[in-house]
């Protein structure tokens, strides 16, 4: 498939998705929203592809919001029309069943830190920067920000963030938990590499249970959660993968996962 915003390649079961925009710092405008839409939907269906690694392009941004031309044509209905269509899009990313990776390389604001939220991990080259300034622009976040950024960081962190508008630094996010890790601006996709090759080693139902768990689980009363991790521990229990896993650490080798 051939994308005019997106970069996408294949290589050792990751899928690598760059944001390419580089003219308007990568900012997501509604073809860009369309293509990641399709291309997360040809991941989704694509059992060969264990892991995706989400960046931008350039050393200056990763994605620095959702296109304020775009958004300066809205008025009510079509802004809820199209927030809605945008929180499609990341659910897509949050429920692929597959873990993706946000290498945030420069500014991640607004829809950018966004879309990263709605990402499995997180992990930030040393110079991003990160924040939600739509009230300085008279808006919300419509893209899942003022839902996911809260579950994350905590409420009285998030609303700091939301309300200021103001912009922190890749040690201030990782200090809030808002990355997992900072690195430097070389490190940060072979560090990525490094976490996606640790996860393709794992048997991939299993993988795909505990984003589930993870998930949904969070949507749940605890014990509701605890009911769900038991069916998925025993769905777990019936695959080849688990009886693989066991034999293979009980006979002292490497497991060898078939994903059944
Ligand atoms: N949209 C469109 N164009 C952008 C955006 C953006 N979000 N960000 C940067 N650009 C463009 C600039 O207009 C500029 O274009 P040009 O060269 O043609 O003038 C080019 O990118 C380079 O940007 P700057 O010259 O501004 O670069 P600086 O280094 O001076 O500043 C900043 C970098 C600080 C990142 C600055 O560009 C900036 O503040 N950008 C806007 C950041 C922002 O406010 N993002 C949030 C947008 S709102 C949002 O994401 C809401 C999401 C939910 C929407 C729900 C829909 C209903």
């Amino acid at each position: 498939m051939d994308f005019e915003n997106l970069l996408f390649e294949k290589k050792n079961s990751i899928g690598y998705v760059t944001v390419n925009r580089p003219k308007a710092l990568n900012a997501l405008n509604a073809a860009t929203m369309e293509e990641l839409r399709a291309v997360f939907t040809e991941i989704k269906n694509d059992a060969a592809m264990r892991v995706v690694i989400l960046t931008g392009t350039g050393e200056k941004a990763f994605i620095a919001g959702a296109d304020i031309g775009e958004i300066a044509k809205l008025d009510g209905e079509s802004g809820k029309e199209f927030a809605q269509r945008g929180q499609s899009v990341f659910d897509l990313i949050e429920n692929l069943d597959k873990p993706v990776i946000a290498c945030m390389n420069g500014f991640a604001l607004g829809g950018g830190c966004e879309i990263a939220l709605a990402c499995t991990m997180r992990i930030a080259s040393d110079n991003a920067k990160f924040g939600q300034p739509e009230v300085k622009l008279g808006v919300i976040p419509g893209f899942g920000g003022s839902q996911r950024l809260p579950r994350l960081v905590g409420k009285g962190i998030a609303n700091q963030l939301l309300l200021t508008g103001e912009m922190i630094s890749a040690q201030e996010a990782h200090r809030i938990g808002l990355v997992n890790e900072v690195t430097t601006p070389a490190n940060l996709i072979p560090r990525a590499e490094e976490i996606a090759t640790k996860i393709i080693a794992n048997a991939p139902l299993a993988v795909q249970y505990t984003l589930e768990a993870v998930n949904q689980g969070l949507e749940m009363p605890l014990g509701e959660g605890l009911q769900l991790e038991a069916s998925l521990f025993g769905k777990s229990c019936a695959t080849e993968d688990k009886k693989e896993g066991t034999a293979a650490f009980l006979e002292k080798r490497k497991g060898e996962f078939k994903g059944r």
